[in-house]
C-alpha cells in the first residue's frame, strides 16, 4: 500500500468531520516552505578523484559559476582536503554550498596515505555535529553543518577496470557518507566500451561489498525516476564550461578536431541525469539523510534484540558524555603535567641565573679586591714621591743658604 494511502486512512477511533467554513491550516504547507526559504539551505559536496581528473569543471558545469579553483602538483607528500563555501541563490532561495577538493588525491605510494586523510576530514565533520547535538543548549538552526552530504567519486575512464585505490577508499567510506560514482571524462571513452565499463564497476562493486548512495524509492513521487536513474549508475559525466554554437544555439560543451561533446546532452553523456538526480531531485534526501551507523545506531543490541532509536540514543549520549570526561580527565592531567614542566624549567633557569648572579659577585669582588690593591700601592708611591720631593726641597733650599753665605764672605774679603 502506498505511504500517501497510510496517511489518508483514518485511525481507528478517529472521526473524520467535515468543516463548516474556512480556519487556516491548510497554509501549513505555505508555512513550512516560507520558513525554509528564510532560513536558507546549506549542502556539502566531497568530491574524491586524482588530481587534474576533472572535479572543479565539473562542479563549476554543475553550479552554472566559475568556483574558486586551484590547480593541484602531483607531487603533495599528502593528501590534504581543501572545503570551499560560497553563498548562491536562485531565485529567491538561498544555498550555503561547500565543495570539499582531495588535493594530491591518489599521488602518494601509500595508499592508506591518500585515503586516511578523507577518512579522518569526514570523522572530525560528525564529531562536530554530534557535539552540537548533544548539547543542551543546541543551536542546530544557525549550526553551520559540515558533515559531507554527498560524495561524488571520480572514476578515471581507462574503460579497464577500478583501481585498488577506488575499492579500498569507497569501502572506507561507504557506511560514512552518500557515495556517487561518476566516470570522469567521460568524452575520451568509447560508447561500447563505456557501457561495459559501466557494468565491470558495479559487478566489482558488488563483489567487494562496496555500498554507493541507491536514489531512494520510498517516495512515490521520485521512485520511478529514481528506479531508472539507479540503473545508469556510475554517470558518465563531461563538464566544460565554454560555449559552443551548435545550430542556432550556443551550448555547454567540449570541442574537437572531429567534433563536439555538448555536456548536457543525454546521447553524448549523462551529466544530465547527475544535476537532475543530485540537485532536483534528491538532494533534500542526501540532506536529511542521517547515516546514523556512522553515529553507531543499530536496529538490534549485540543479542539481536531490537532496541528503540532512543534507547541507542540515550546509550548513545551517555557513551559520548564518559567520553568527553575521559577527555576532560586527560586534559587535565596534562595540564597539571605541563605546569609541573614549566616550574621545573623556571627552576632551573632561576638556579642558571642565581649561579651567574654568584659568579658575577665573586667576579666583581675579585676586581675590587685588585683595584684596592691598586690603590694603596698609589698612595705609597704618592707618599713616597712627596717625602722624596720635601727632601729634595730641603736640600736645594739648603745649598741656596750656603752659596748666598760663601758669596757675601768673598765680597767682604776683596774689600780688606
Ligand atoms: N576531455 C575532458 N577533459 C576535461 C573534462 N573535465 C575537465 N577536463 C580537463 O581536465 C583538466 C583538469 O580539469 P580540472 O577540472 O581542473 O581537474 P581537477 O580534478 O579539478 O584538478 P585538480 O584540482 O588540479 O586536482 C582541464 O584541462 C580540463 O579542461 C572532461 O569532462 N573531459
Ligand atoms: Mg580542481
Amino acid at each position: 500500500m502506498a505511504s500517501s494511502d497510510v496517511a489518508r486512512q483514518p485511525d481507528k477511533g478517529v472521526r473524520p468531520l467535515s468543516l463548516a467554513g474556512h480556519v487556516g491550516f491548510d497554509s501549513l504547507p505555505d508555512q513550512l516552505v516560507n520558513k525554509s526559504i528564510c532560513q536558507g539551505f546549506c549542502f556539502n559536496i566531497l568530491c574524491i578523484g586524482e588530481t587534474g581528473i576533472g572535479k572543479s569543471t565539473l562542479m563549476d558545469t554543475l553550479f552554472n559559476t566559475n568556483f574558486e579553483n586551484f590547480e593541484s602538483s602531483h607531487f603533495e607528500p599528502q593528501v590534504k582536503l581543501r572545503a570551499q563555501t560560497y553563498d548562491l541563490q536562485e531565485s529567491n532561495v538561498r544555498l550555503r554550498l561547500t565543495v570539499v577538493n582531495t588535493v594530491g588525491f591518489g599521488d602518494q605510494m601509500n595508499k592508506q596515505e591518500s585515503y586516511q586523510p578523507v577518512v579522518d576530514y569526514i570523522d572530525r565533520q560528525f564529531e562536530s555535529y554530534l557535539q552540537e547535538e548533544l548539547k543542551i543548549k543546541r543551536s542546530l538552526h544557525n549550526y553551520h553543518d559540515s558533515r559531507v552530504h554527498a560524495c561524488l567519486y571520480f572514476i578515471s575512464p581507462s574503460g579497464h577496470s577500478l583501481k585498488s585505490l577506488d575499492l579500498v577508499t569507497m569501502k572506507k567510506l561507504d557506511s560514512k557518507v552518500n557515495i556517487i560514482p561518476v566516470i570522469a571524462k567521460a568524452d575520451t571513452i568509447s560508447k561500447s566500451e563505456l557501457h561495459k565499463f559501466k557494468i565491470k564497476i558495479m559487478s566489482e562493486l558488488v563483489s567487494n561489498g562496496v555500498q554507493i548512495y541507491q536514489f531512494p524509492l520510498d517516495d512515490e513521487t521520485v521512485a520511478k525516476v529514481n528506479t531508472t536513474m539507479n540503473g545508469h549508475l556510475p554517470f558518465a559525466v563531461v563538464g566544460s564550461t565554454e560555449e559552443v554554437s551548435v545550430g542556432n544555439k550556443m551550448v555547454k560543451a567540449r570541442q574537437y578536431p572531429w567534433g563536439v561533446v555538448q555536456v548536457e546532452n543525454e546521447n553524448h553523456c549523462d551529466f544530465v541525469k547527475l544535476r537532475e538526480m543530485l540537485i532536483c531531485v534528491n538532494m533534500e534526501d542526501l540532506r536529511e539523510r542521517c547515516k546514523l551507523e556512522e553515529m553507531g545506531f543499530k536496529d538490534t543490541d549485540p543479542e539481536c534484540k531490537p532496541v528503540s532509536l532512543q534507547q541507542t540514543y540515550e546509550a548513545k549520549r551517555q557513551e559520548f558524555l564518559v567520553e568527553l570526561q575521559k577527555r576532560e580527565d586527560e586534559m587535565r592531567q596534562m595540564f597539571v603535567q605541563r605546569v609541573k614542566e614549566k616550574e621545573a624549567e623556571l627552576k632551573e633557569a632561576e638556579r642558571e641565573l642565581q649561579s651567574r648572579f654568584e659568579q658575577l659577585k665573586r667576579l666583581h669582588a675579585d676586581e675590587k679586591a685588585a683595584l684596592e690593591e691598586k690603590k694603596r700601592l698609589l698612595e705609597e708611591d704618592q707618599s713616597s714621591f712627596s717625602k722624596r720631593r720635601a727632601a729634595a726641597q730641603l736640600l736645594q733650599a739648603q745649598s741656596l743658604t750656603a752659596n748666598g753665605k760663601k758669596d757675601k764672605d768673598r765680597k767682604n774679603s776683596g774689600f780688606m
